[in-house]
């Protein structure tokens, strides 16, 4: 394999093993993860192998195959303030093993990924699932997937620096071939919920726009903020809790009551979604998703003209329904498509960009794969 090549001819000695954790996409829940809510993600074919070896000191070099100038680099990290860039992901992951506890020392590592780039489809979980897998193994830490994804998170959220839920980390480190995963983000309980889209005559088509709006940098933690000030406001420990819609936003303005109204609706949606799934209705699902799209374009404000000209012209060219998906401002979009329909709505999306003088998006399509593993 690629990665233990590399780590050879980098290393001059042989990787102890391989992982692998996947992206995911999101096939309904959006933002409620950081909301106490629910998601439903599945992990995607596409994701990152880390060819590991244990050291007995405390430094750790790292070599990435994506390097940004094409040629492979090693990053010496010996301390975390070192870490820079992607790196971060990876020594974030070191520091939230440490701090929580595991005698995690340090690691030579080659990184190999094939995450579409920028495309939203959590490479950056990837990344630091199949890093924290690794050394779970390594160390013999004898820590679960989910244990792995929380730690995971915290990498994020508190090395990083970007708050997010634990809806990527749980669809990396969870998720199973053929099934989407249901995860009740406030009691962490999951469910694999079959999702067989090629027996049923249908396909996830990902549609990439390939523009990410550096603008929204920050957006998604004043969005977290919204949720959180309209929570205190209606007197619930987090939105999740609220019952009574109509109540809670008679009780609120402006950007609180447009945020409660997509997380309350969102939940609803995504019950709605497991609901139709188990009665073997999935064509059905496509309303659900125009109405989750629709509710994060105009109550939640993430989306962006890409995403809408996208979920729109796949509609038109006869998708059953179609959503952005992710933390939004770019990224990509989602539509459920009949085998027999994909050509045309793939002409009508590319047909629209073009229109617009914008650059064609990529089109891939996304079947369940399975979870973070160990390779070899
Ligand atoms: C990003 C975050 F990382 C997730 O935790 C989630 O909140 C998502 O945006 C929106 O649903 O991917």
């Amino acid at each position: 394999m690629r990665g233990a090549e590399a780590f050879r001819t980098a290393f001059g000695r042989d990787p102890e093993g391989l992982w692998h954790a996947p992206g995911r996409v999101n096939l309904i829940g959006e933002h409620t993860d950081y909301n106490g809510g629910f998601v439903l993600p599945f992990a995607v074919p596409w994701g990152v192998t880390a060819a590991a070896a244990r050291r007995d000191d405390d430094t750790v070099r790292l070599l990435s195959l994506q390097a940004a100038d094409g040629s492979a680099h090693v990053e010496r990290i010996s301390a975390y303030d070192q870490a820079e860039g992607w790196t971060r992901y990876v020594v974030g992951v070191f520091w939230a093993l440490r701090r929580a506890g595991h005698p995690v020392r340090g690691a030579d590592l080659v990184i190999d990924g094939d995450v579409p780039r920028g495309a939203g489809l959590s490479s950056s979980a990837a990344l630091e699932v199949s890093v924290a897998l690794a050394l779970n193994d390594l160390y013999e830490l004898g820590l679960g997937g989910l244990d792995l994804a929380l730690l995971a998170q915290k990498a994020e959220n508190d090395f990083v620096g970007m708050p997010c839920g634990i809806m990527d980390q749980a669809a990396s480190a969870l998720g199973k071939e053929g099934h989407a995963l249901f995860m009740d983000c406030r009691s962490l309980a999951t469910r694999a919920v079959p999702l067989d889209l090629a027996a049923e005559g249908f396909q996830v088509l990902i549609i990439d726009t390939g523009v990410h709006h550096e603008l929204a940098d920050g957006q998604y933690a004043r969005r977290r903020q919204d949720c959180e000030n309209a929570a205190k406001r209606l007197g619930v420990e987090s939105l999740r809790d609220v019952t009574d819609l109509a109540a809670a936003l008679a009780a609120l303005e402006g950007d609180e009551r447009r945020r409660t109204q997509h997380v309350v609706t969102e939940n609803h949606r995504v019950e709605a979604v497991i609901g139709l799934l188990r009665a073997g209705a999935l064509p059905e699902i496509g309303a659900l998703l125009n109405a989750s799209h629709l509710s994060l374009r105009d109550q939640y404000e993430v989306s962006c003209a890409e995403l809408d000209v996208a979920v729109e012209a796949a509609v038109r060219g006869g998708a059953r329904g179609a959503r952005m998906t992710g933390g939004g401002f770019g990224g990509s979009a989602i539509a459920l498509v009949a085998a027999d329909r994909l050509d045309r709505v793939r002409e009508e999306v590319a047909r629209s960009y073009a229109e617009r003088g914008w650059a064609p998006p990529r089109f891939l399509p996304a079947t369940p794969a399975p979870g973070a593993r160990r390779l070899a």
